[in-house]
């Protein structure tokens, strides 16, 4: 039945490369290179490159979470290409217990800032840290003219290139940037290292997971329209609604490939993609029933069109059933995983407490 309804969506081939050559366990990391290459072209823009270390200084520290935590805040500071540097805030919270005898797993939560997204108590209490930005730290979400931020030092005249990055790769590379600090650390579990986000900061998630392969664990909760979920045949958000309402997500290049939803079912990629730059690593993609917008039909079906990158190099993709999600189900015996929530766009407890149990298995 998945097979069918894939057949239907048409999508670009993932494992042939741009040259015709099928793509063997040999070459995926060429071809790897390649789906990220056509992602920055068409879709998210040139990843910003870093231009030397990742320094911290720790700014507070107190214990939380009614005393089962210590949570401390770092200035994190990166040197940026026009010739200064960029410093942002990150929250790291550590459950007691954990040491370099007994690390624990930890994510990267790239956070609006909302509490109701974050239930840190329930969180911290399974023995796992997080270490929480929030996107306006880095790269305001609006139009900004490229004049704040992150944005005004990789633009400092104002102007964005056509294939420049957007919003979204300016966050993502901030995630990689909290990584480095997370590595450092002796309490981490540098086997289990996730990065996480909800909705536009889901596609971030993805977005980070896929070019930093340091990641061992990317999950994306409710990501939809250009994140998770495949565009050929979507229901909900389109690429011409989304490129026109939130331009600065994406390059400026995504506009050409938007003006129409024939224009934007004919691009040489879809976000298969996207999940599959994963491979081999451990992914793990989120839908909630009522989440139309995003379309969680097209979010399961990408995770089946993107397993063939797993299966390639001799891992277990998505292990699902031949048909279709039900509310409340989860498939996560593979490298892939993926849950359908009852409920509505949300970030909730129970898909944290989905990838605790993914990223510690
Ligand atoms: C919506 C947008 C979605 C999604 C969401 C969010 O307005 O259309 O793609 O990202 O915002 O981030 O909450």
């Amino acid at each position: 039945m998945l097979n069918e309804l894939l057949e239907k969506r048409a999508l670009p081939p993932l494992l042939v490369s741009a040259d015709g050559t099928p793509t063997t366990a040999e070459t995926w990391e060429k071809r790897r290179r390649e789906l990220l290459s056509t992602l920055e072209e068409y879709e998210y823009g040139r990843m910003p490159r870093s231009v030397g270390p990742t320094t911290w200084s720790e700014k507070h520290r107190e214990r939380t979470a009614g005393g089962v935590a210590v949570s401390t805040v770092y200035d994190i500071t990166f040197p940026t290409p026009d010739g200064e540097s960029f410093t942002f805030p990150v929250t790291l919270s550590v459950p007691d217990g954990a040491s370099a005898e007994n690390p624990v797993p930890a994510f990267v939560y790239i956070s609006f800032g909302f509490p109701w997204y974050y239930p840190m108590e329930e969180i911290l209490d399974q023995n796992v840290a997080v270490a929480e930005f929030v996107m306006n730290s880095v790269a305001f979400d609006g139009d900004d003219k490229w004049g704040t931020l992150l944005s005004a030092h990789l633009f400092p005249d104002g102007k964005r290139a056509p294939d420049a990055t957007g919003k979204i790769g300016m966050w993502a590379f901030a995630a990689s940037r909290v990584l480095d600090l997370l590595l450092s650390l002796d309490c981490v579990d540098k086997t289990r290292v996730g990065v996480v986000g909800h909705s536009r900061l889901g596609k971030t998630a993805l977005w980070a997971g896929a070019n930093d392969e340091r990641f061992t664990h990317v999950f994306s909760n409710d990501s939809g329209c250009s994140g998770a979920a495949i565009t050929r045949g979507k229901v909900g958000e389109t690429f011409p609604r989304i490129a026109s309402v939130f331009p600065y997500w994406f390059s400026e290049k995504m506009q050409e490939i938007s003006t129409d939803v024939e224009t934007s079912e004919r691009t040489p990629f879809d976000q298969h993609f996207l999940l599959a730059a994963a491979a081999p690593r451990k992914l793990y993609v989120a839908s909630a029933t009522e989440d139309e917008w995003a379309d969680p039909v097209s979010e399961y079906l990408a995770c089946r069109a993107a397993s063939p990158a797993w299966e390639l190099l001799g891992e277990p993709g998505f292990l699902a059933p031949d048909r279709l999600p039900e509310g409340g189900d989860c498939f996560a015996d593979g490298k892939v995983g993926y849950h359908l929530r009852i409920g509505t766009h949300f970030l909730s407890r129970k898909d944290w407490n989905r990838y605790i149990e993914f990223i510690k298995k």
